[in-house]
């Protein structure tokens, strides 16, 4: 019997036993799943290597409890409903049974294809039921999914592909995305020009478009599972094998691999979508996510189907064919459950009210937000709209690192305010401290967002660099998990994210080290040097501003913007092409070399004066330039 919290009482309760006794708390949760063998221990732990164990020695497979678990119990109940791209081409349901077979089946083809426990397989793939099931397909053998979002260009999946020294490659022919048509597999083909380490690659048809198939590496997807047998033993996992490494960005350098393990994974996600969601038998669960981030892992694929959901895949994009879209898919499957992004919200508010006209939204009863702070005017319109004020927002907050929810609402239960994610889920003991790391008591504070007691799904290491993980996360405050995240804890104890206080900027949702895109503009063979900060965008949330010092020479200024654009899209993807491109005479530093990023964030909001201290700049005079070239 796992914990489902109905009341606030009930809440303060399960909150309060969850710090004063967490193996107790945890213990009763991770007993209403299977395992094959129980845990000794709860949680094994120190922040200062860091180590984190869940669940100690317990056996586990994870697809057991997602698939073979509700077999004979709702064998004939909808698991994935999926919305293709084009509203003309019909949705497609798989019962819990029909997705046994399939991912059972798929399991036994990779098997085939020379994949055992422990190697890495990517996942790039459009938005469609193979892309969970290709997950899934991992887990039931032990494989370790690597999702690679597949907007990414051919370098950036190749950068993933040889730093977790991938095997296999699932892909497929071609992604529709809205208008556009990614020739994913070739794609893919590029990058594996550099990638010595993929044996196979596993080709899905989706368009039917044309691809080049080589010889010997490459296979159908249909060929793969033509007849393999649709039952595959569970491999029997320890609770902290690793069950999926996925690649987020940093303030320095190239993107981390997060190490998520099985055991504290699994009850972690089941646990939280069940109660943050207040899921439902019978419930339709839409988040609008994709399967390459974190949240379409966590509450598309692993922890619906854990909660023996209904989960629902859209292909597409919010505004194909027309800004109604989502609507037309929330009055079609009559969801219940609808989770998305500010971003998105957004984008949706400034086509108004009309494309609401005629969709029947009347089966919503819970809203979520996830990814990035939430404005108050998309809050209410979001709230007034599409939930008609009688549906909770649960505004969610946590990453790629925590794995599932750590601050948010509990739908129905925990009053909501706009734009706060309210408090924290029962297990997690956040702390706010000040630069120095001296924690800030009591309410009204403001300062920096950290974790001081583990929670079963925190990441575990880094991939093939277990420093990086202890100085990007537990170095700048010893014994807590640091988050990058500023915070306010408000007079009744609420919570309200402020956003990064690294140097990650978050545009329409999506994490990006701003070195990473700098990176990218200098690899343009005329970009001496570039500094890129994030700005406020009406829609974006934050856009990219890139500051760049070039050599000119035969070229124009609209010229080289524009390939420094495409250099952008080749080497990381079009999501982070620059908003704003300002070609500059010099950069703003210090004596000792460094960009005063602080004074090119003001300028590219607009402040044109006030940058507080300016007394250790080299040349105030690039200053004033900048400003006069502003964009
Ligand atoms: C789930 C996800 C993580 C960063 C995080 C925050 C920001 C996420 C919220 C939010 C304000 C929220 N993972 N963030 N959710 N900020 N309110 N509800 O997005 O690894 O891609 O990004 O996103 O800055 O640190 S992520």
């Amino acid at each position: 019997m796992s914990i489902k919290i109905q009341t606030l009482a009930g809440y303060i309760h399960e909150y309060q036993k969850s710090v004063l006794q967490p193996d107790q708390f945890w213990a009763r949760v991770a007993e209403s799943f299977h395992w094959h063998k129980p845990w000794t221990e709860v949680v094994r732990w120190n922040f200062t290597e860091p180590s984190v164990e869940w669940f100690v020695d317990g056996k586990l497979n994870i697809t057991e409890n997602m698939l073979d678990r509700y077999l004979y119990t709702k064998g004939g109940q909808t698991a994935i409903i999926y919305e293709p791209n084009d509203p003309a081409e019909s949705a497609i349901s798989l019962t819990y049974r029909e997705l046994y077979e399939r991912v059972n089946e798929f399991a036994n083809a990779m098997k085939a294809e020379g994949v055992t426990k422990g190697d890495r397989v990517i996942i790039y793939m459009p938005m469609t039921p193979e892309a969970a099931i290709a997950m899934m397909a991992c887990a039931r053998i032990g494989a370790v999914h690597s999702v690679v979002f597949a907007g990414f260009s051919a370098n950036a999946l190749a950068d993933r592909i040889i730093d977790c020294e991938a095997k296999m490659v699932l892909t497929a022919d071609e992604n529709f995305r809205g208008a556009k048509v990614v020739p994913v597999k070739a794609v893919v083909d590029e990058a594996l020009e550099r990638c010595p380490s993929v044996e196979k690659v596993i080709v899905l048809q989706r368009s039917g478009g044309p691809v080049t198939m080589q010889e010997g590496r490459d296979l159908w997807w249909h060929e793969a599972i033509a007849g393999q047998d649709t039952e595959c033993p569970a491999t029997v996992m320890d609770a902290e094998d690793m069950l999926f490494i996925l690649y987020t960005s940093g303030s320095t350098g190239k993107p981390k691999g997060v190490v998520h393990t099985c055991g504290g994974y699994m009850v972690y996600t089941k646990f939280t979508f069940e109660n943050v969601f207040q899921y439902k038998a019978g419930d339709i669960y839409w988040c609008t996510a994709d399967v390459g981030w974190i949240t379409g892992h966590s509450y598309i694929v692993y922890g619906p189907l854990l909660a023996g959901a209904t989960t629902l895949m859209f292909e597409g994009v919010p505004t194909y064919p027309d800004a109604g879209r989502f609507w037309d898919i929330v009055d079609k499957h009559q969801v219940n459950q609808f989770y998305t992004a500010p971003t998105a919200i957004r984008a949706l508010q400034a086509y108004g009210t009309e494309p609401l006209e005629g969709k029947d939204l009347s089966s919503l009863k819970v809203l979520g937000t996830v990814g990035e702070p939430i404005n108050e005017e998309a809050w209410h319109w979001y709230h007034d709209h599409i939930g008609k004020g009688r549906c909770p927002i649960v505004d969610t907050w946590w990453q790629t690192e925590t794995g599932g929810i750590m601050m948010s609402p509990i739908a129905g239960i925990i009053p909501t305010k706009p734009a706060y994610a309210t408090l924290p889920l029962p297990g997690i003991q956040p702390v706010i401290v000040d630069h120095e790391g001296n924690e800030l008591t009591g309410n009204s504070v403001e300062g920096n967002l950290c974790i001081k007691f583990p929670w079963p799904s925190m990441i575990r290491t880094t991939y093939g660099d277990h420093e990086r993980c202890r100085q990007t996360y537990f170095s700048q405050f010893p014994g807590m998990y640091f988050t990058g995240d500023g915070v306010k804890r408000d007079e009744d104890g609420y919570y309200r994210i402020l956003g990064r206080v690294d140097d990650v900027i978050n545009v329409s949702g999506h994490r990006m080290g701003t070195a990473e895109v700098e990176n990218a503009i200098n690899e343009h063979p005329k970009v001496i040097e570039s500094a890129v900060v994030g700005y406020p965008h009406d829609i974006k949330g934050q856009g990219i501003y890139a500051f760049v010092i070039a050599n000119m020479e035969g070229r124009t200024e609209e010229n080289l913007e524009q390939e420094i654009r495409t250099t952008v899209t080749n080497i990381i993807g079009p999501i982070a092409r620059p908003d704003k491109i300002q070609l500059v005479p010099g950069l703003p530093k210090t004596r000792s070399g460094k960009i005063m990023r602080r004074i090119l964030r003001k300028i590219s909001e607009g402040i044109t004066d006030d940058f507080g201290d300016t007394s250790t700049l080299l040349d105030p005079e690039v200053v004033a330039q900048i400003i006069a070239g502003r964009k």
